[in-house]
This record gives C-alpha cells, sequence and structure tokens, in this order.
C-alpha cells in the first residue's frame, strides 16, 4: 500500500493569505473544510475535493473588499501547486482522464492529462454575471490558474443546460472524476510517456 500523496501549501502576498492541505488518496475518510470568504467558490472546490476523492482544508484571507478576483485566482494557483506537489514524479499513474457529469438539465465533460503542459481550454457557457458572490468570468480564470500552476492539461466544456449554478456545478464535478481517473495509481512504477518522462 502506497503512502497517500500529500501536500501542504502555505502562500501569502499582499493580496491573500491560504494555508492549503490536500490528501489525494482521502477515499472513504474524506475530510473537506473551505473557507475562501466566497461561497460558491467553496462551493466548488468542495465538489472538485468530493468527487476527486481528496481531504481538502483551504483556508483563504483575501482582500475581498476591492474584489472577488485574486482570492479566486490565488486559490486556484495554490491548490496547483499542492496537487502538483502531492503527485511528485507522476509514475506509475494513468494519466488521461475523462469524465462527463450531469446535473440535472446541465451536462459537463472534462479530460485530463496529467502532462507537465500546462494548457487549459474552458467553455462554461455562462450567461450570468455573477453566482452569488463568484463572478463568472473568474469561474474558467480558477480553472485556468490551477492547470498551469499544477503543470496539466484541462479540456473542459459545458455541453448543454439552462442554469449557471447547475452548469458551474457539472463543470467541477466532471473536472473531479476526471483527475480522479487520471492520477490512479496502475501499481506499476513506470512514467506514462513515449519520452520517459513527464
Ligand atoms: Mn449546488
Amino acid at each position: 500500500m502506497a503512502a497517500p500523496r500529500t501536500a501542504t501549501v502555505n502562500r501569502k502576498t499582499n493580496e491573500t493569505d491560504i494555508q492549503l492541505d490536500i490528501n489525494l488518496d482521502a477515499k472513504f475518510d474524506q475530510k473537506i473544510n473551505i473557507d475562501t470568504g466566497i461561497g460558491f467558490l467553496d462551493h466548488m472546490y468542495h465538489a472538485l475535493a468530493k468527487h476527486g476523492g481528496w481531504s481538502l482544508t483551504l483556508k483563504c484571507v483575501g482582500d475581498l473588499h476591492i474584489d472577488d478576483h485574486h482570492t479566486a485566482e490565488d486559490t486556484g494557483i495554490a491548490l496547483g501547486m499542492a496537487f502538483k506537489q502531492a503527485l511528485g514524479t507522476p509514475k506509475g499513474i494513468k494519466r488521461f482522464g475523462s469524465a462527463f457529469c450531469p446535473l440535472d438539465e446541465a451536462l459537463s465533460r472534462s479530460v485530463v492529462d496529467i502532462s507537465g503542459r500546462p494548457f487549459a481550454d474552458i467553455n462554461l457557457e455562462l450567461k450570468r454575471e455573477k453566482i452569488g458572490e463568484l463572478s463568472c468570468e473568474m469561474i474558467p480564470h480558477v480553472l485556468l490558474s490551477f492547470a498551469f500552476a499544477a503543470g496539466v492539461t484541462l479540456h473542459v466544456d459545458v455541453l448543454k443546460g439552462t442554469n449557471d449554478h447547475h452548469k458551474a456545478e457539472s463543470a467541477f464535478k466532471s473536472l473531479a472524476v476526471a483527475i480522479k481517473q487520471a492520477v490512479e495509481l496502475t501499481g506499476g512504477s513506470d512514467v506514462p510517456s513515449t519520452k520517459g518522462v513527464l
């Protein structure tokens, strides 16, 4: 039995102060505690952790008196840093993952490559200005920030839906399930690349 893949990230700037602990292998003993000061962002990170099979403690004190931008972006960066650190050298993992998740009328698809190549193509088709206190324009930006800090390739598309809360939530759920698949241990120890390195 391999040791659980865990990481701790403390990231402090003049704009945000973030403390984050992640365990990618929490399985049936998940502990999730998210407090960014933005309710809907907490809801999305909670969905990501829950369906990704993670334990995640994330506390951010950000400059919300300005707006939600720094808190949303920086928590995405910190989560990406923690994910990368927890994964370590990506040996003996499936590397690719893909998933569809519905939430009522909304349907999303996520495709993930733990590639070492930061890239994100995110199409959420959100129509509202904000969901709760989170600007809709920040939601793809959170995923982009995560992808670049984690060094992973993400393609996340909302395929159907009319309710923006449902669309965003189904997107995060599908991403969670895709990531869970991609980081799954194969039982081997090879680097899953023809290059021999990721
Ligand atoms: Mn919801």
